[in-house]
């Protein structure tokens, strides 16, 4: 914490800007070292400067000239990290960011480790914890509703709310402490059901936290299609289709997919994955069945199914036994499977009685992955689905970002449920304010009021160098 720390904020590579980061009670003396008098000067909190940065001399020889930059000077604690700090706007490139953060460690600096800036943001009290690890989050985000999730944890409106959970505990913990104090006395200060309820809806809201884990996970690794059916139903097609560009082989030979090809995609915002599958049948090749073993995994595991038919042609033993694997999925999916009635654009030969039993249970549609017949309204099945389950992070709601708060809550969770069982079974309020405590301690870990070094390294080992 006492080092001057430099690093790159922005990505390596070749680019127009590049950004580096200079943060420390030594700042500006490095800068000294590295900008010419008059320069220095010129500084000022939140003022922009251009100077010329330099190589620090070293004995008799000259400074050397390495890049004219864009100065920006933090005064502490009115910077990102709460310490003296100036962002240095550079030439991009691979020459110039590297040789000017090797000539602000020449002049005192040592280079920074992932995470390290936040880190220091946090211990100065700039950011609390759950802010700090959005700060990750926003920077790894793919997708728009990723991006809308995260922002009430970098606002701080998520932990105002964990705070306000934390209060209330507060306040439970000290009637049922203060009745402790007068046990002799046996009086009682606060009615029963009135601290069962509030007990009740604190244990709720607790719950709903926790619960919103499985929603924020799906937007953030993005709601995974598997795109399944028999061979040559046009499946790679659609993939083809989805993405926009021939990602996948397409050949009207049944049989020509082989291996799993998934690729992500952003539909309205929100993070699809697109998983195109073997066709499924029954093979004497082996290559193709390893494939085949590989798209039944896939349909087990996918957060949302696509099954395709050829309606230009009698449905067959297969597809009734694809659709059966599809019903009898034992996840917990995100919505209702989708049936395309593919290959609109030919003639359909299949009867519409045995067309309507074969689509109970699913949502269905017309569709050609040739002609693009439908598209919109697919995407919009897609998407609806989707947001029928709450992926979409348009309102103020709160959800766990990541593990370690999924974690935190659900030991929180455990230890209030443990009190209201301890309450309704009339045992000593001493259990009851003992489990409230760990349930207090549990949310000052949340946000990050207590804290132990170990927990830290590791949430801040996963940043990038330079944030
Ligand atoms: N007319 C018509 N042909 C289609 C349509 N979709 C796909 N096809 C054709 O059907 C054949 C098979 O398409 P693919 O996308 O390779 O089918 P698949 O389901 O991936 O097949 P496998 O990889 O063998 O399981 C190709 O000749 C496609 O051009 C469609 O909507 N209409
Ligand atoms: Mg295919």
């Amino acid at each position: 914490m006492n080092d001057t720390i430099v690093a790159q904020a922005t990505a390596g590579g070749k680019a127009a800007i590049a950004v580096i980061r200079v943060s420390g009670s030594d700042t500006f003396r490095v800068m000294q070292k590295v900008m010419l008098p008059q320069d220095i000067e010129k500084l000022q909190h939140r003022k922009a400067v251009i100077a010329n940065l330099y190589h620090p001399a070293k004995g008799s020889s000259q400074p050397e000239f390495l890049d004219q930059c864009i100065v920006l000077t933090f005064v502490a604690p009115h910077s990102y990290t709460g310490e003296d700090l100036v962002e240095i706007q550079c030439h991009g490139g691979f020459v110039v960011p590297h040789l000017l953060a090797e000539a602000l460690i020449a002049a005192g600096a040592r280079y920074a480790q992932a995470g390290e800036f936040t880190q220091r943001a946090f211990l100065n009290g700039k950011l609390d914890l759950v802010q700090a690890e959005s700060v990750e989050a926003i920077v790894s985000a793919s997708s728009r509703s990723e991006l809308k999730l995260v922002h009430h944890h970098y606002s701080g409106h998520f932990s105002t709310e964990v705070k306000r959970l934390r209060s209330e505990l507060i306040d439970l913990l000290s009637l049922l402490e203060l009745e402790l104090d007068f046990a002799e006395e046996d009086v009682e200060f606060a009615d029963r059901e009135e601290i069962l309820s509030r007990l009740n809806s604190l244990r709720d809201l607790l719950s709903g936290l926790f619960h919103s884990y499985e929603r924020s996970h799906l937007v953030r690794q993005g709601v995974r299609v598997a795109i399944v059916g028999k061979p040559n139903v046009g499946k790679s097609s659609l993939l083809n289709l989805l993405l926009k560009k021939e990602r996948a082989i397409v050949t009207d030979h049944p049989g020509t997919t082989r291996d799993i090809i998934e690729e992500a995609m952003e539909i309205a915002g929100l993070k699809f994955v697109f998983i195109d599958t073997a066709g499924i049948r029954s093979t004497e090749d082996y290559v193709e069945s390893l494939g085949i073993q590989r798209s039944q995994s896939v349909l087990a595991n996918a957060d949302l199914v696509l099954m395709l038919i050829d309606h230009s042609e009698q449905l067959k033993k297969e597809d009734w036994e694809i659709r059966q694997l599809v019903l009898n999925r034992k996840k917990h999916s995100v919505a209702q499977p989708i049936l395309l009635l593919n290959k609109s654009d030919l003639p359909c030969v299949v009867h519409r009685n045995e067309l309507d039993s074969f689509a109970k249970g699913f949502s269905f549609l017309q569709f050609s992955s040739k002609t693009a017949e439908h598209l919109d309204e697919l995407e919009s099945l897609l998407v609806g689905s989707v947001k029928r389950r709450g992926l979409d992070f348009q309102q103020d709601d709160y959800a766990l970002l990541n593990v370690r708060q999924k974690n935190v809550v659900e030991k929180a969770l455990s230890s209030v449920q443990q009190a209201v069982e301890s309450f309704h079974r009339n045992l000593s309020q001493e259990f009851v304010s003992a489990e409230l405590r760990v349930s207090l301690g549990l949310l000052g870990e949340l946000i990050g009021d207590v804290s132990n070094e170990d927990i830290l390294g590791n949430i801040f080992s996963n940043f990038c160098i330079g944030k």
